[in-house]
């Protein structure tokens, strides 16, 4: 429904460049080699993982967004989508804690000035830090108008009062971007304003570590802002237009989001195709019982579709088109073909299947979570639809 007149032609390729293809090719030698080995213990342990993360750091792979101004790769978010799949492949929550900071630092790609970029995302490229994205509160996850965090101007300063919830790095970042309600009175687009508080700041209180079905590398808490007291130099943008900041964040994330779904999805063709081709039942391999094989073609299905949409949506965004209609559409799908593709994985194991020796029960437990963070699959279709709808209406 949208037309992509603006957009310089090129022709259609799918061909990577070089450096794209050197980018996927460290990421997946990385999965191989370092997170998947280990991704199991994270798991079982729950334990952060900080040193595949320091790791990840020092190889480029972590905050591949930040412009090579402040100090880092400047990668656009089609080669982030690359790099992320291959990272979802080896693990999810490990991807999951190294996404979070992408999140945390989209605000600041959206509305932040040369000061504060240098400073926040300038120090992310000097040490391996995190970073989280504040919005979700107990009473509000999709409906982020009707947060009730406040922040009031206190002479320079503004003041900080509220609590948010399900914060990936809550306990382990340096910094956060807080979105909160500055106006009452407005619609959401003019009522919110977007805050980068150091964690350090007085009046944080880190709830504990959430235990989730899933993703257990990955740090989720509850964070509570008492008299949080943020010099107005971190305000980001300008007040009041902190709902939109926030939301355009997410055009930069969401196809990222897919992208790891599409990983999480990859992994768990490849597990079931090599236990397919093992598994022996009435004198053959089950890859050979046309039920088993076609099980696996839908997989392959879901994920070559999957990607493309990705791929649509992280290329309109790097040619500076609003690719929100895209985003939501790539990720509602995705995350159906990372949780459809794990549950046939485990189908395809059998018993095996359902048991913590072989992989794919931790596939089955990581992947239900694309389908709620990030904004739940009915919210990407509220999105999708209220685009339709516009447009029949113009
Ligand atoms: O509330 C919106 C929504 O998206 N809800 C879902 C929330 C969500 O996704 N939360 C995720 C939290 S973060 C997370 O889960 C992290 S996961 C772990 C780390 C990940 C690492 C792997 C909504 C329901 C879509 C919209 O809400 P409404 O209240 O109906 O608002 P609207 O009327 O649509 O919009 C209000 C104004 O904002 C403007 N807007 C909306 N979208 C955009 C974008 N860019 C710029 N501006 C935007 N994308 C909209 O135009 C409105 O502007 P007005 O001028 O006021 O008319
Ligand atoms: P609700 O909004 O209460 O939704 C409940 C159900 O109702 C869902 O099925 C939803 O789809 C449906 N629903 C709600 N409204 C509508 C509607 N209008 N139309 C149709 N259906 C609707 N948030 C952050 O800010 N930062 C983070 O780093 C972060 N990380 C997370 C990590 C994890 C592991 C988890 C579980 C959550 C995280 N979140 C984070 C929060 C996440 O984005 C929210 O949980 C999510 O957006 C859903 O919000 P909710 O949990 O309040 O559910």
């Amino acid at each position: 429904t949208r037309s992509f007149a603006s957009v310089a032609p090129s022709g259609v390729s799918f061909a990577l460049t070089e450096d794209q293809r050197n980018f996927q090719e460290l990421a997946r030698t990385f999965a191989h080699e370092v997170i998947a080995p280990n991704a199991s213990h994270y798991d079982k342990t729950g334990e952060y993982p900080s040193e595949i993360i320091k790791k990840a750091w020092e190889i480029g792979l972590v905050n591949t967004h930040i412009p090579q101004e402040y100090g880092g790769v400047g990668l656009g978010v089609f080669e982030g989508s690359l790099i992320t799949e291959e990272i979802a492949w080896g693990c999810t929550g490990i991807q999951t804690a190294i996404e979070a900071n992408g999140l945390a630092e989209a605000p600041l790609l959206v509305a932040g000035n040369a000061q504060q970029n240098k400073k926040y995302l300038g120090r992310m490229t000097e040490e391996p830090l995190m970073a989280a994205y504040c919005v979700t509160e107990p009473g509000a996850g999709s409906d982020v108008a009707g947060i009730a965090t406040r922040a009031e101007k206190k002479g320079d300063k503004w003041v900080i009062n509220g609590q948010k919830m399900w914060i990936t790095n809550g306990g382990k970042a340096n910094w956060y971007f807080l979105l909160a309600k500055t106006d009452p009175n407005a619609k959401p687009g003019d009522a919110f304003t977007g805050f980068i508080v150091d964690a350090d700041t007085p009046g944080i209180t880190l709830g504990r570590k959430e235990i989730n079905l899933g993703q257990r590398a990955s740090d989720t808490r509850g964070i509570t802002f008492e008299e949080v007291v943020v010099p107005e130099e971190n305000v980001l943008g300008t007040p009041g237009k902190g709902f939109k900041i926030a939301m355009a964040a997410f055009d930069i994330t969401r196809p990222l989001i897919a992208s790891a779904a599409v990983g999480l999805a990859r992994r768990a063709l490849e597990e079931s195709a090599k236990y397919a081709s093992e598994r022996k039942t009435m004198g053959k391999a089950i890859i050979n019982h046309q039920s088993i094989a076609f099980i696996l073609a839908d997989m392959a299905i879901g994920i070559e579709s999957a990607r493309n949409l990705v791929w649509k949506a992280a290329w309109l965004r790097d040619q500076g088109e609003r690719n929100t209609y895209y985003a939501s559409i790539a990720k509602a799908f995705a995350s159906d073909v990372a949780v459809n593709s794990a549950n046939m994985a485990v189908q395809v194991f059998g018993g095996n299947g359902y048991n913590t020796e072989y992989p794919v029960e931790k596939l089955y437990r990581d992947c239900k979570i694309f389908q709620i963070y990030e904004g739940t699959s009915q919210i990407q279709r509220l999105i999708i639809s209220r685009h339709i709808a516009e447009n029949v209406a113009n």
